[in-house]
């Protein structure tokens, strides 16, 4: 397709402004000119040529030389079919073929490429250097120039030359059984000439022939020579709407395809905008659930903590509370121990002291027994100034004891007993007490008195 598009613009470029030119004149067909020897197979492959041309919509103009014009049928057959007729002289044969020419190119050529026709022609130019030149031996640059001026400088833009050995072309006009015409009947000699003619032009100018081996089948000829035309042709016109087309077809196309592409481009960056935003929503949510995730942990922290601190106060205020019930229990039971010590001290105190109040009044009652027995010894024995004096010692010395008992029973009241005096003050004394025992009871009593100093 590439190649082809490319030929577009070469056909409406260089490559068509390179064809048929006549007097500086352009001309907007093709001038093609199939040339070679007697039964080289020229007419077949003009054919097949123009069959294969038309196809692809090319306008094909067919002619010959000569003969194509109402003169050049007259001159065709004067040139060719005049045997009985006096021979003609070899330049007017030349000037016979460029009359045919010149009204030929003026009459059929020229228009068809005015037009912008294919012409193919079998015969032009070159058959008249080939065998007027190359034949006959007529200067080639004489024939060239007449040739020109016949055709007012139009020049085929291509040359088929279907080269074969002429005794091969012999034989294939000879199989048709047509009767040879004037130049056919030329010795092979001649045709060797031509033959050699036609090569070294095509020689001398390659761009402008195509040579092909018409010594190949039919078939492979024209298939040779389409490859060939295939290369240097441009496009018909109908291959150029078709191109056109197909390139207007491609390019919408193409920009079909581009603006679905934009369209799904667009479609999928607006998509991927849409799953970014999702995704970004998707993460502002995260995030803020995050945020009221950790919010509620550090209020339940909080909370926890506070309950903590709470508990604590309480187990602390609980602690404070069993402490100072403890304390006060323990003031309480130190107070009832120390009053239970106080209680039992005192009443050992009590005890002690009634013991002690009893052993006085016991001790009082013996003293006072003593000094009763004694006074009343004393005084019953009445006369003995050492137990009175003895009794008066003792007596003060009973006097001393009870002050010092005194003193230790403060407290408790003194009991009537024998101790205590009598009504009149006085211990009574025994004045019956019998002398015999006041010394021993005195004795006692010193005795007693004794111990208690000590
Ligand atoms: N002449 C000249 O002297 N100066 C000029 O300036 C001009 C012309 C313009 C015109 O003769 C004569 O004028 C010519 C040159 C001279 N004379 N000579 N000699 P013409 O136009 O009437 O005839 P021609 O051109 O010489 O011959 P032709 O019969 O037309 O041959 P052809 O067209 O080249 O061949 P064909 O008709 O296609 O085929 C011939 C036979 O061969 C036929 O049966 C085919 O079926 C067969 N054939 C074709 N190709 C093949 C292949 N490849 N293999 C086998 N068989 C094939």
């Amino acid at each position: 397709m590439r190649s082809r598009l490319s030929r577009i613009s070469a056909a409406a470029g260089g490559r068509r402004a390179a064809a048929s030119q006549s007097a500086g004149r352009k001309l907007s067909g093709w001038f093609i000119a199939v040339e070679g020897g007697d039964g080289a197979g020229k007419s077949t492959q003009i054919d097949a040529l123009t069959a294969w041309l038309r196809k692809r919509g090319f306008d094909v103009v067919t002619t010959r030389e000569p003969g194509a014009t109402v003169l050049g049928a007259k001159l065709r057959e004067i040139l060719l079919h005049a045997k009985d007729r006096e021979p003609v002289s070899a330049r007017a044969e030349a000037l016979l073929f460029a009359a045919d020419r010149a009204d030929h190119v003026e009459k059929v050529v020229r228009p068809a490429l005015e037009r912008g026709a294919i012409v193919l022609t079998d015969r032009h130019v070159d058959s008249s250097i080939a065998y007027q030149s190359g034949g006959r031996g007529l200067d080639a640059a004489d024939i060239a120039a007449l040739s020109a001026f016949a055709t007012d400088g139009l020049r085929p833009d291509l040359v088929i030359l279907l080269d074969v050995d002429p005794a091969v072309a012999w034989e294939r006009s000879q199989a048709r059984g047509d009767a040879p015409d004037r130049l056919e009947a030329e010795p092979a000699e001649f045709h060797a000439r031509v033959r050699e003619m036609f090569r070294s032009r095509a020689a001398a100018e390659p761009s402008r022939y195509i040579v092909v081996d018409a010594g190949e089948p039919a078939g492979v000829v024209t298939g040779i020579i389409e490859d060939r035309l295939e290369k240097v042709l441009p496009l018909s016109a109908r291959e150029v709407a078709e191109a056109e087309a197909r390139e207007k077809a491609l390019r919408e196309a193409r920009e079909a395809e581009q603006r679905e592409q934009e369209a799904r481009l667009a479609a999928e960056r607006a998509e991927a905008e849409q799953e970014a935003e999702r995704r970004r929503a998707e993460q502002e949510e995260r995030r803020r659930a995050e945020e009221r995730r950790r919010e509620e942990e550090r209020k339940a922290r909080e909370r926890r903590e506070a309950e903590e601190r709470a508990r604590l106060d309480r187990e602390k205020a609980e602690q404070q509370r069993r402490a100072e019930a403890d304390e006060r229990a323990a003031k309480v039971r130190e107070e009832e121990d120390r009053r239970q010590v106080e209680a039992d001290a005192e009443q050992r105190r009590q005890s002690e002291l009634a013991v002690r109040q009893a052993e006085a009044r016991a001790r009082g009652q013996a003293r006072e027994q003593a000094t009763r027995e004694l006074e009343e010894r004393a005084e019953s024995e009445a006369r003995t100034a050492r137990l009175v004096e003895a009794a008066r010692r003792l007596r003060e010395a009973s006097a001393s004891a009870d002050a010092a008992d005194s003193e230790t029973t403060a407290v408790l009241p003194v009991t009537q007993g024998p101790d205590k005096p009598g009504d009149n003050g006085h211990y009574d004394d025994d004045e019956d007490d019998d002398d015999d025992d006041d010394v021993p009871r005195s004795r006692w009593r010193l005795g007693n008195l004794g111990k208690r100093k000590s």
